[in-house]
């Protein structure tokens, strides 16, 4: 059966086929959602548009996080195209390179505002516009990393940017909830994508990943992206201000 027929889901944050709102876009499509994409600017534009294209009944829109009237626009394309909103899956993140290496102490204002505005902020004005496109009740949705919880190596003002968006899944979900809208995150283990590249010593956490998860293995994106659509359906209706780990179970282990 499809658990996602007559559900209008916006996916945020696909850069190219390797991106975990990717893998979410192919599992909520698989179970009869009808997908509205967003990409952040032309060098990804023609990307994420052949990737949508493969699925049915795709649109894909412009949406820059950090400008406010790109998403005031895409409130008012989503109100064109869908009317009703079911779902928004927010899998944005940014940091600049030399704030994702070397002491946190010695990170900027400017890095520090940047990664907060692009990593955290962003899921509160894009709840803030299309929240009220959710009048059939809703489910918001945004990934988050265990360097919130602890100090990773590297992670540093992504560690505190992760820590805000928690944060802000909590505030939201209370805001929300009285109108039947749940928000929720999904704490991945480390996957390989574009974002990860930023991360220097990757190769060194998927080893230790792999060596000390209960799982024994490294997360997929397809386990990520299957939790996800239980968390778009009817099936998660009782979830709301929750961090739901999708990591092999790595994060108990001391
Ligand atoms: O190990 C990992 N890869 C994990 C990622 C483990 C746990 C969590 N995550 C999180 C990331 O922090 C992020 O929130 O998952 C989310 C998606 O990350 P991803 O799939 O690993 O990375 P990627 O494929 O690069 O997608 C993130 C995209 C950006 O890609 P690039 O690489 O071009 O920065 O976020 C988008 C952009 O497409 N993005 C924006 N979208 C709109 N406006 C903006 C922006 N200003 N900035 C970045």
């Amino acid at each position: 059966g499809e658990l996602l027929t007559g559900k209008n889901i916006v996916v945020m944050g696909v850069a190219n086929d390797r991106s975990i709102a990717w893998a979410i876009a192919k599992s909520l499509s698989e179970q009869g959602a009808r997908l509205a994409f967003t990409y952040e600017n032309e060098r990804v534009e023609s990307r994420v548009r052949k990737l949508a294209e493969t699925l049915p009944d795709s649109v894909i829109l412009p949406c820059d996080v950090t400008v406010d009237a790109d998403i005031d626009n895409l409130a008012v394309e989503l109100q064109e195209n869908f009317g009703v909103l079911h779902g928004i899956v927010h899998s944005i993140a940014y940091a600049k390179s030399e704030d994702l290496e070397g002491r946190f102490a010695d990170t900027s204002r400017a890095g520090f505002a940047l990664a907060n505005d692009i990593s955290a902020y962003s899921l509160v004005a894009v709840a803030q516009r299309l929240h009220t496109l959710m009048t059939e009740g809703g489910s918001v949705l945004t990934m988050t990393y265990m360097g919130s919880q602890r100090v990773l190596r590297n992670y540093n003002v992504m560690g505190v940017a992760k820590a805000a968006l928690e944060a802000s899944v909590r505030y939201l979900a209370s805001d929300l909830g009285p109108d039947n809208i749940r928000v929720n995150a999904i704490s991945a283990g480390p996957i390989r994508t574009l974002s990860a590249k930023g991360i220097s010593d990757f190769n060194t956490i998927l080893r230790i990943v792999e060596e000390k998860a209960p799982l024994r293995r490294g997360t997929d994106t397809a386990e990520v992206g299957d939790t996800a659509m239980f968390m778009m359906s009817h099936l998660s209706r009782g979830i709301t201000g929750e961090v739901i780990y999708v990591d092999g179970g790595y994060h108990i282990i001391g």
